[in-house]
């Protein structure tokens, strides 16, 4: 008799569309993705509501979701091996979201740093959404029973609280969510700006010269790269309170699989000047097969059509079976 298949874990991840990818969203997380399609069932997305926490601009939104998607796929998310699909063209996101808030504390969602962060960068605008974020990507990922999802070190905090709410959820009504867990890679899960190495690097920076973009040009990389923020010293070497150093190491080190050792003996003896122009070789050279995809698939609009169109049914099956089970557990009246 046939041995009983054992089922594929499954991963989920999304990614804002709040403009275009950095390096920092690419080493940190979206790099990573591609590689987990061939052990795990994926499924991941494009976040439009949770961008909505933040006031976007109608045109641009609509234009930026589609970007990030095509980058997906670019990036080697593969429509064939995973779902990849749209947050908002699944319904049952957001119905999800609103019954997970009710069992998610006032107290604990005070506590997000990221919360904190933006409420006090907008001041202006810290609306509901903003301060619920977290109810809304535990439903992203508690819909899909997802074992593992991969992001980058900011989002610790947020998966800690899906965990909580999934385990509380579970202790009332008997097991219904899988508990997932986080995969934060060590090397690059959190890349530094380049304006501020004690920053993390951020796709709504102000600055330009923070932050690599994926869509920047060769020469644009290597200028930002050489204007990047170091310390006075000479010394290419890994050590506490090099944060502008120890950030372009890491970038050289996962763009070129080098250790840090190894690029220390590389640079022994040369200057920043020389290191800073291998890194945004390095870069160019990185993102350079992803850079000539994206604009391939940009010029394939009805592809993409397709492709989020299937992945927005696929993800609504899945994700309808877990939220049917969550209605009836509550008490409401499946229909
Ligand atoms: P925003 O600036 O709008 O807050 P963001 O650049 O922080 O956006 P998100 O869409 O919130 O990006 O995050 C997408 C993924 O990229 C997440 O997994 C996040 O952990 C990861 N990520 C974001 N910034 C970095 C960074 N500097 N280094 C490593 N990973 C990062
Ligand atoms: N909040 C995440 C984006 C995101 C996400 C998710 C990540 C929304 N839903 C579900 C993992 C799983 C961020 O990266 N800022």
């Amino acid at each position: 008799m046939e041995a009983a298949k054992e089922k594929r874990k499954s991963v989920l991840s999304g990614i804002q569309p709040t403009g275009t990818f950095t390096l920092g969203n690419y080493l940190g997380a979206v790099k990573n993705w591609a590689p987990l399609q061939d052990d795990y069932d994926c499924a991941y997305m494009i976040a439009d509501l949770h961008s909505l926490t933040v006031r976007q601009e109608p045109a641009k939104l609509r234009r930026q979701i589609l970007e990030a998607y095509a980058m997906l796929l670019a990036s080697g998310v593969d429509p064939n091996k995973s779902i990849v699909f749209i947050q908002s063209h699944v319904k049952t996101h957001t119905e999800l979201a609103w019954i997970l808030s009710c069992y998610t504390q006032f107290g604990e969602l005070s506590r997000m740093t990221q919360f904190k962060d933006k409420a006090q960068k907008h001041a202006d605008n810290v609306n509901a959404g903003l301060f619920t974020y977290p109810s809304l990507m535990a439903a992203d990922i508690l819909l899909y029973q997802a074992d593992l999802v991969p992001v980058g070190a900011d989002q610790k905090q947020h998966l800690e609280i899906t965990r909580d709410i999934a385990n509380r959820f579970n202790g009332i009504y008997g097991n219904t969510f899988n508990i997932p867990d986080g995969l934060i890679l060590k090397a690059g899960a959190k890349i530094m700006s380049l304006a501020d190495p004690q920053k993390k690097m951020s796709k709504s920076d102000e600055n330009p010269n923070a932050c690599i973009l994926l869509s920047d040009t060769p020469d644009t990389i290597i200028k930002k790269c050489k204007r990047a923020v170091t310390d006075s010293e000479a010394e290419v070497v890994y050590r506490e309170g090099k944060d502008g150093i120890n950030n372009l190491m890491t970038i050289y080190s996962v763009c070129t699989k080098k250790s840090f050792e190894e690029i220390e003996r590389e640079f022994s003896g040369k200057g920043y000047g020389d290191f800073k122009m291998a890194v945004g070789e390095a870069v160019v050279a990185e993102l350079k097969p992803i850079q000539d995809e994206f604009k391939r698939l940009m010029d394939s609009k009805d592809y993409l059509e397709d492709c989020y169109r299937k992945g927005a049914e696929l993800a609504t099956k899945i994700s309808r079976r877990t939220m049917d089970k969550v209605n009836k557990k509550v008490g409401l009246i499946v229909g």
